[in-house]
């Protein structure tokens, strides 16, 4: 039987299997068809995350506005966000650079009708204009920027949100003492394990990562806010060391 990937992800077995040379992650068509699978299974508080960006959505979208959902991938928080918003003239762009991402989510959006647009770009997030926009989401997706671009990121985004205007930054932390860092963090790994991954797995993905996604502790992001303009910023989810915060322009 053909696997519906929409309805059906295939199961992530990536890093099941021994690897002589373990490659710089990337988000290529192997990854893609095991998208789902590996990011429900990876990151704790990811449903209730998506799920809590369309209930955002709909309490500060406002009429006329554009949403952004920079890093979309598949584009759960685009599609999160379109159940919430009705026939009130707003706009969602959706951006990636994985080519691979970007041709899958155009049929994840295909597959339902919604009165909103949306503009699927393939590119680079940081060369993106954000204009007159009531809502960006960033899920997961800053970690992977190099550590010195993202300060002009988020300040960029200040900029291009209207007043009242919302930035949600999902992230893995960081935290800035080692022994909390160790403990939080090998919790982490057991809910990994609890999700069926194996030791190989886990230590494979970790090396294939350790280049690619550098995390920041929540003190180094709310500075960030600071420093781009927003006086009000809070996290709104925390699970282990993933986290979900939102700054109000
Ligand atoms: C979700 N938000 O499911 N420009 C554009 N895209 C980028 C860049 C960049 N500079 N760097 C990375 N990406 C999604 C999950 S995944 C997170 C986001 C994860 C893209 C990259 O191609 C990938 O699709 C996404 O950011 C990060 O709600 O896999 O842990």
């Amino acid at each position: 039987m053909r696997r519906d990937p929409v309805t059906m992800p295939n199961q992530d077995k990536i890093f099941a299997t021994p690897q002589q040379d373990i490659q710089d992650f990337s988000f290529n068509e192997q990854v893609v068809s095991v998208f789902p699978d590996m990011i429900s299974r990876s990151i704790p508080g990811y449903g209730a995350i998506v799920d809590g960006i369309g209930n955002i959505c709909q309490r500060v979208a406002k009429p006329n506005t554009q949403l952004y959902d920079l890093g979309c991938s598949l584009g759960a928080a685009t599609l999160s966000m379109r159940r919430h918003l009705s026939d009130q003239g707003c706009r969602i762009i959706a951006v990636d650079n994985s080519q691979a991402m970007i041709k899958r989510a155009q049929e994840h959006l295909n597959a339902f009708v919604s009165p909103t647009p949306v503009e699927l770009v393939c590119g680079d997030i940081r060369d993106v204009e954000i204009n007159n926009a009531s809502m960006v989401v960033l899920n997961f997706t800053l970690q992977f920027l190099p550590p010195e671009d993202r300060a002009s990121l988020i300040a960029k985004i200040y900029k291009g949100l209207v007043l009242g205007g919302v930035l949600i930054v999902s992230e893995k932390l960081r935290f800035e003492g080692d022994k909390l860092h160790k403990l939080i963090d090998d919790m982490h790994l057991d809910f990994k394990r609890a999700n069926g991954y194996s030791e190989l797995e886990i230590s494979q993905k970790r090396t294939a990562l350790e280049n690619v996604m550098k995390p920041d502790s929540k003190q180094q992001h709310y500075q960030r806010f600071a420093q781009a303009g927003f006086t009000e910023y809070s996290s709104w989810f925390q699970s282990l060391n993933f986290t979900s915060l939102m700054a109000i322009k």
